[in-house]
């Protein structure tokens, strides 16, 4: 039935909400949702997501051949799809609204070492808040692996669905076992929310990822029910060898559960069932205590509003969030001043995405990157050692 999954209490602001985003174009993170649907936990945490199987990230520094390392990227990318997609469906019952990052909203976090794979550490930046801007560091110094990229997102509503078409790019750079380095661009695929009417919305993507380095292109083209295999969640990936020669590798299945190989290879390619690891979150400052803007200290009392459910504590917190930092945009151009960002710099165009996204299918980017000031806080930075 409609509105089955809503509390009674708040049927009608959820169908006001849905009115609300039917004649919306844009960006949605500013709108106000019914409490139910909110989730206490920030955008910025999100990169998260592309490291839960940091034994993947690291593995990728092991390929010993272009081949090899084309299918390691493949197959981390695959594996983080779940997370990046499907986790609030599995730990909140369904897909929840974010909350809206202020600008300069940080995050810091890691994976222990285990097995020897070396420790990944994760960075982001609201780098923009409207629109919302995020920019992300992922980086394994002792495999070489890092992972460089910045998301935003532009929201318009068919058919009784959000579409989202993800704007941004990731760049992934490889130190090579003989010297050297490789360098991979990502592109994101595009966002379909459903199960609204129902007030209990989960994702599908559709259209398809570019992942260009390395001498291959590959292009993950994804599909929901009733396409490929009759199954949700279904993509298709295609890695060719640039500069002709050579065979395609293809490999079809499921990207929250398994693939295999479909020419070019044998067997399974990726199990998805293996353990995830989520992110240990880290205080920035000196002391190992989390600074003001840090996102779990910012939202905390939030936060807690929404898990325990005293909305009227998270409203009023979120109110106030909101005004301090208006006053401060208001202090900035009364004094002629700019909010200065503290780990990324805007540029124009970037260079290793135009280079990479030649003769391949990779649109030319239209919108500024983020170029990563290399400034780890010293708290992460020892734990790279
Ligand atoms: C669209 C979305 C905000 C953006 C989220 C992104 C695209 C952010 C980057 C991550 O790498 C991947 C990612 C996963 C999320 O699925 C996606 C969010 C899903 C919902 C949220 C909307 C702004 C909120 C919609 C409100 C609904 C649930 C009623």
């Amino acid at each position: 039935q409609p509105g089955d999954a809503v509390p009674v209490a708040q049927r009608g602001s959820w169908s006001s909400f849905l009115k609300a985003i039917a004649s919306m174009s844009g960006d949605l993170s500013s709108m106000t949702a019914p409490p139910f649907i909110l989730s206490p936990v920030s955008l910025t945490e999100y990169p998260a997501y592309w490291c839960e199987r940091p034994e993947l990230f690291a593995q990728i520094a092991d390929a010993k051949t272009s081949e090899e390392r084309a299918l390691a990227v493949l197959r981390w990318f695959i594996s983080t799809l779940k997370g990046q997609y499907t986790t609030r469906n599995e730990s909140a019952g369904s897909e929840k609204k974010p909350l809206n990052p202020a600008l300069g909203e940080l995050f810091y976090g890691y994976w222990p070492d285990k097995d020897g794979r070396g420790q990944t550490t994760l960075l982001t930046e609201q780098v923009s808040h409207h629109p919302p801007i995020t920019a992300y560091v992922i980086e394994n110094e002792s495999k070489g692996v890092k992972l460089v990229g910045h998301n935003a997102q532009k929201t318009s509503f068919s058919t009784g669905s959000i579409i989202v078409k993800q704007i941004g790019h990731a760049v992934l750079t490889v130190k090579l076992p003989s010297g050297g380095e490789e360098k991979y661009v990502l592109t994101l695929p595009r966002l379909r929310i459903d199960g609204l009417w129902y007030g209990a919305p989960y994702i599908e993507l559709s259209e398809s990822t570019y992942i260009a380095g390395g001498g291959y292109v590959g292009v993950i083209d994804y599909k929901g029910k009733g396409y490929f295999s009759g199954k949700s969640h279904s993509f298709k990936a295609t890695l060719t060898p640039q500069g002709g020669g050579g065979k395609d590798i293809v490999v079809e299945g499921t990207w929250h559960q398994n693939s295999k190989f479909t020419s070019g290879g044998h067997g399974i390619f990726h199990d998805v069932s293996t353990p995830k690891e989520i992110v240990t979150a880290i205080g920035g400052e000196p002391s190992g205590e989390m600074g003001p803007m840090e996102t779990r200290k910012l939202w905390e009392l939030v936060a807690k509003g929404i898990r325990e459910g005293d909305f009227d504590l998270a409203s009023k917190e979120k109110t106030r969030i909101e005004n301090e930092m208006r006053q401060r945009r208001k202090d900035e151009t009364a004094s002629g001043t700019q909010w200065e960002l503290k780990h990324f710099k805007p540029l124009d165009v970037d260079p290793v995405y135009e280079k990479l996204a030649q003769n391949t299918k990779i649109a030319p980017s239209s919108e500024d990157t983020y170029v990563f000031r290399n400034n780890w806080p010293e708290t992460l930075q020892a734990k790279k050692k």
